[in-house]
């Protein structure tokens, strides 16, 4: 339930109100506007009267909140968080709040050459941040699982010769101790709601990459970023990579509606994966122009030198030819919607 007061309401007036609130049973969360104050009531409002609050002289308006996320609802943070993240080359790079964030590098790290030569033709081409799995969750016990630390160890290279910062996957939360150097930790979408894991991570200040589920509708993605965010970890960026449906044609289906949908409902900064959507390479600049004009903060994109000899996903990998190609469209994609990359 969120409580909008009027304009001209005393401080003093403000905070007697909110403790009586409070021995009702709920916590309270104070947004302080410029000119009106807005009390977020977290817990049990069920018992809380609607009408003897509209019948309070400080009251403007009350409105009760249907869905079932508070931290990451809107409605309770009219702003766009925007996350931040410094790069080691100094350089501070911004997802979300008319900024876009790319990221591009390799499904998976495989070797100290193919990851430095990536990262360098990333960058050059105007990529943010460095993806890269280290950690693989595959579908067959059997396929290549990733280097694991070794891998993480030659991302961290990559990071320091280019400066960008990195997104990589965590997939167990003993992971985290060798997680000190990522930037961004990504949740794939096999772990959405692993609530253990997220309960964790909540714990975490660093920013977390919240992949949907392949079959999570929109209200279980953002009860995940609630789990996150119940933590006390508010950078939390959204991604909408495919969803599972009927159709074999693509890897997935994209969900481009899932974009307007959820920066109506959230606050957090929404970007898309058609690298994993499509699973088909040369859909890839198609889907990514189609996000940044449904409203995407970014995108997440494969990005490899051989995509033939690729360890994991080569099929949907773009090589950096093509990623340069795409970024001198997707700057102007980024002018009409009035963003910057
Ligand atoms: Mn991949």
């Amino acid at each position: 339930m969120i409580i909008a007061l009027k304009q001209d309401a005393g401080r003093d007036e403000v905070r007697n109100f909110a403790s009586a609130l409070e021995k009702q049973g709920v916590k309270i969360h104070f947004s302080e506007g410029a000119s009106q104050t807005v009390l977020g009531l977290v817990g049990d409002t069920t018992l809380i009267d609607e009408e003897s609050l509209l019948a309070h002289h400080l009251v403007e308006k009350v409105i009760r909140v249907q869905e079932p996320y508070k931290r990451a609802n809107r409605k309770f943070h009219p702003a766009d968080t925007r996350i931040d993240v410094p790069g080691a080359d100094g350089v501070v790079r911004h997802i979300g709040s008319g900024y876009l964030g790319i990221i591009a590098g390799p499904c998976s790290v495989e070797s100290r050459e193919q990851i430095v030569e990536v990262a360098g033709a990333v960058k050059a081409a105007g990529a943010g941040l460095l993806r890269g799995g280290a950690f693989k969750p595959r579908t067959s016990p059997y396929s290549f699982q990733g280097m694991g630390c070794d891998g993480l160890n030659l991302l961290l290279e990559a990071k320091k010769e280019t400066g960008l910062p990195i997104v990589t996957e965590l997939m167990a939360i003993h992971q985290l101790e060798v997680f000190d150097e990522v930037d961004i930790i990504q949740v794939g979408a096999r772990n959405m709601q692993n609530f253990t894991l997220l309960k964790e991570l909540g714990r975490c200040r660093k920013p977390i990459l919240l992949k949907r589920g392949l079959a999570s509708t929109i209200t279980e993605l953002l009860m995940a970023a609630e789990y996150l965010m119940a933590g006390g970890n508010d950078q939390i960026i959204l991604c909408e990579r495919g969803i599972r449906t009927f159709d074999s044609h693509t890897r997935n289906t994209l969900d481009l509606s899932a974009i307007p949908a959820l920066k109506r409902q959230t606050h957090l900064p929404v970007i898309v994966d058609p690298s994993h959507a499509t699973g088909i390479a040369w859909m890839v600049p198609a889907m990514s122009k189609a996000a940044i004009a449904a409203g995407a903060d970014g995108i997440i994109v494969e990005v490899h030198n051989n995509p033939e000899a690729a360890l994991c996903d080569g099929e949907q990998s773009i090589t950096p030819e093509e990623f340069g190609g795409l970024m001198g469209i997707l700057r102007k994609y980024a002018e009409l919607e009035g963003k910057k990359i």
